[in-house]
């Protein structure tokens, strides 16, 4: 049997510490399905088509061992996760601050579908306190991201910054 796992994120933008979690998630899936959330309500930065086109390339990047899709998708997690075939899904802890909730979005995910279980790698500590959200305000006041994020995440968040839409 393929055992799907799904990664879920909003990706505002792809940082080091995602990258790392895939690293590591794609050695206990035999395919993995990095699905994009539109996730209006966070007002995203980067639009869905950005941050799929700049996971993609990402992906295309990786060692071919296993499969590795990305997906973007609207609604309910669980839902995706069945409807792709995902019986894993995967999220990266950081310190106390994420448990709280992704306790509950697990305990409600649970409720939701027995079937999928929830992950949670421990992000690495050189990268336990990436956020998307501290990269992108380190961007917009002219700070160095270089050591948190791609070249090409770099670059984007350059050029977000220099168009007056950070
Ligand atoms: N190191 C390791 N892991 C990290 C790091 C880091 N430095 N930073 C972030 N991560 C992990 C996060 O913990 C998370 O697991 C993943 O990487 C993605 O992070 P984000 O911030 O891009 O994604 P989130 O937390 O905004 O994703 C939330 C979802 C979009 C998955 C969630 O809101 C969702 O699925 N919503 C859809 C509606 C739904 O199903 N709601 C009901 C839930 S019960």
């Amino acid at each position: 049997a393929t055992r799907v796992g799904i990664y879920p994120g909003t990706f505002d933008p792809i940082h080091n510490g995602h990258t790392d979690i895939i690293g590591r998630a794609v050695k206990l899936v035999d395919k993995l399905v990095i699905g994009v959330a539109i996730n209006a309500g966070k007002g995203p930065l980067f639009t869905l088509e950005e941050r799929v086109a700049i996971l993609s390339e990402l992906a295309a990047s990786l060692p071919k061992d296993i499969e590795i899709v990305v997906q973007p998708y609207e609604g309910l997690l669980i839902h995706f996760a069945r409807e792709v075939g995902a019986s894993i899904i995967v999220r990266g802890l950081r310190a106390v601050a994420d448990f709280e909730y992704e306790f509950q979005m697990t305990a409600m995910n649970q409720q939701l579908d027995r079937e999928i279980e929830t992950v949670f790698l421990m992000a690495d500590p050189r990268h336990q306190a990436v956020s998307s959200k501290l990269v992108k305000e380190i961007a917009i006041l002219g700070g160095e991201v270089g050591k948190f994020v791609s070249p090409a995440v770099k670059d984007a968040l350059m050029a977000k910054v220099a168009a007056g839409q950070a």
